[in-house]
């Protein structure tokens, strides 16, 4: 393992960082900012209070009731500086994320080119939020539907990704014409800090309404005060499948919305014909990457009989030299977990598997002596698809299985109650065919070739079953921000009624 910088040094280098950005940290208690490179606390922080709270959501419902008649290129203008402000700041961004979520200085940065792309592809949408003109059964009507804001939108986010996660939201909700109120994962309070500051930025220099955006942050009491407040009008949350299972029936009770970006559990199937290169590529960066914390991690491995030997002592020899450690050094892959929990949680996965059967093929061990949580990414061959298998443990862990058949690949992939992300390496067109048919991979995301993490902004983001069904990001994913009114306009003197019915 390499060595770690001290608490001091990240210290100042978070300091360094907000200072550019521009954010003056006010020091307090209820909060603090740590960092899982050392595990140890960076500054004390003040939490939001529950009335500071119902007074942001009142102050952004204020925002958006001028905002939803801005005109949506305008709205645009405000997202376009935003994109200008995160490209001039994304290194500050990115150590920051690197010091409070622990990635590795590239897939920060590339958290970061993440938000930038979103706000590009947010301005294109700002011209582009049709609606349909519908044929109408009646002479002399028009019948269309038009796409109006929808409100102040509550966003939820996780530590894994602190910063791209709001700006699909807050991109896409801002060019809607709805206004944001920020609850933020207490784990990654400077870069909710400084994410807000940069649209603070923005606001202020295209003198859009400054309440368009308010950051809350604080513990489970604060989010629970966004959840219920009848003012939020969709609530999109992302986290755990628990957290969802909490979030989305208090919504619902409200009839609000709710946009639920919830666990993955997420396969790759690897098939006879697969390049076997390029899948140990694939799956190396998809299962130990970002130190097995994202919510698309790859975290089943599902191998024909005929290539598992092979697949696995490739896998096992690369699993053996990952660099593990300080995620400022360039040289590092993996990172330290989030918390000695998580650690915890990941040992207590591998017992379980183990007596469920598994064999250790690779690493699961705990480095270091105390501080920051740094383990040795896992792969675990399992006899079969026991509990802990279809179980989402966000840590390193590559649970192995085998299979003769494609259809009992597919049975096996499905066989979970999570569907986000999935893939299968094969060369075999068929194949791969029948795996994204309406029988084949039952998840929001389906690959080839490719892993199961790191999507595209452009495409709709998010899965089924316990994954919750939102999605979020590109393609169509703004509708959900937006309340949809059907019209249908008379131009005739004549009162026509549909479905031939006759009145008066
Ligand atoms: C998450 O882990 O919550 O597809 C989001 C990916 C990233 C987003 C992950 N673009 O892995």
């Amino acid at each position: 393992m390499s060595s770690l910088p001290t608490t001091q040094q990240l210290r100042e280098r978070a300091r360094a960082s907000l200072d550019r950005i521009g954010v003056a940290v006010v020091e307090g208690s209820g909060l603090s900012a740590r960092s899982p490179i050392t595990g140890e606390d960076l500054f004390g922080l003040r939490a939001t209070t529950d009335d500071e709270a119902r007074q942001a959501i009142a102050e952004a419902d204020q925002a958006f009731r001028a905002w939803r008649t801005t005109p949506a290129p305008v709205r645009g203008e405000l997202v376009r500086t935003l994109g200008d402000l995160l490209r001039a700041h994304k290194s500050d961004l990115a150590d920051l994320i690197t010091i409070e979520a622990g990635k590795i200085r590239s897939e920060a940065l590339g958290e970061v080119q993440e938000m930038i792309d979103i706000c590009d592809f947010a301005v294109g949408l700002s011209r582009q939020l049709y609606g349909r003109t519908i044929a109408s059964e009646r002479p002399g009507h028009r019948l269309a539907e038009t796409w109006h804001p929808l409100g102040v939108v509550g966003v939820i986010s996780a530590f894994n990704f602190p910063a791209a996660v709001w700006s699909w939201n807050t991109a896409i909700a801002l060019v809607c014409g709805d206004a944001v109120v920020w609850k933020p994962s207490e784990l990654t309070p400077l870069v909710s800090l400084a994410s807000s500051r940069l649209l603070d930025r923005a606001l202020e220099r295209t003198g859009a309404p400054r309440a368009l955006h308010r950051l809350l942050l604080g513990d489970r009491a604060v989010g629970e005060t966004l959840v219920d407040d009848p003012r939020v009008a969709l609530v999109s949350a992302t986290g755990s499948t628990r957290m969802g299972r909490e979030v989305g029936p208090r919504v619902a009770a409200r009839f609000g919305r709710v946009l639920l970006e919830l666990g993955g559990n997420n396969a790759t199937v690897v098939a006879p014909s697969a390049d076997l290169d390029l899948a140990v590529q694939g799956i190396v960066f998809a299962a130990a990457g970002t130190a097995g914390q994202r919510c698309t991690t790859l975290r089943r491995l599902i191998v024909h009989r005929d290539v598992a030997d092979q697949l696995v002592e490739r896998l096992a020899a690369v699993y053996g030299r990952l660099p593990i450690g300080d995620p400022f050094d360039e040289a590092t892959l993996v990172g330290p977990l989030i918390t000695d929990a998580a650690a915890d949680a990941m040992a207590a996965a591998l017992d379980r598997a183990q007596a469920e059967g598994g064999k250790i093929i690779s690493g699961g061990r705990r480095l270091g002596a105390g501080g920051g949580a740094y383990v040795e990414p896992a792969v675990v061959r399992m006899p079969k698809q026991t509990g802990i298998v279809r179980e989402e443990t966000f840590a390193p862990i590559l649970y192995v299985l085998t299979y003769d058949s494609f259809e009992e690949a597919v049975a096996l992939h499905n066989d979970v109650p999570q569907g986000l992300s999935s893939s299968i390496f094969t060369r075999d067109q068929q194949e791969a065919e029948r795996f994204l048919a309406a029988d084949g991979s039952d998840c929001g995301i389906a690959n080839v070739n490719i892993g199961t993490s790191g999507a595209e902004i452009g495409g709709a983001f998010g899965g089924e079953k316990e994954t919750g069904g939102g999605r979020e990001s590109g393609s169509d994913s703004w509708r959900a921000y937006m309340r949809r009114a059907t019209n249908t306009v008379n131009y005739t003197s004549t009162l026509a009624l549909a479905q031939n019915v006759s009145f008066l």
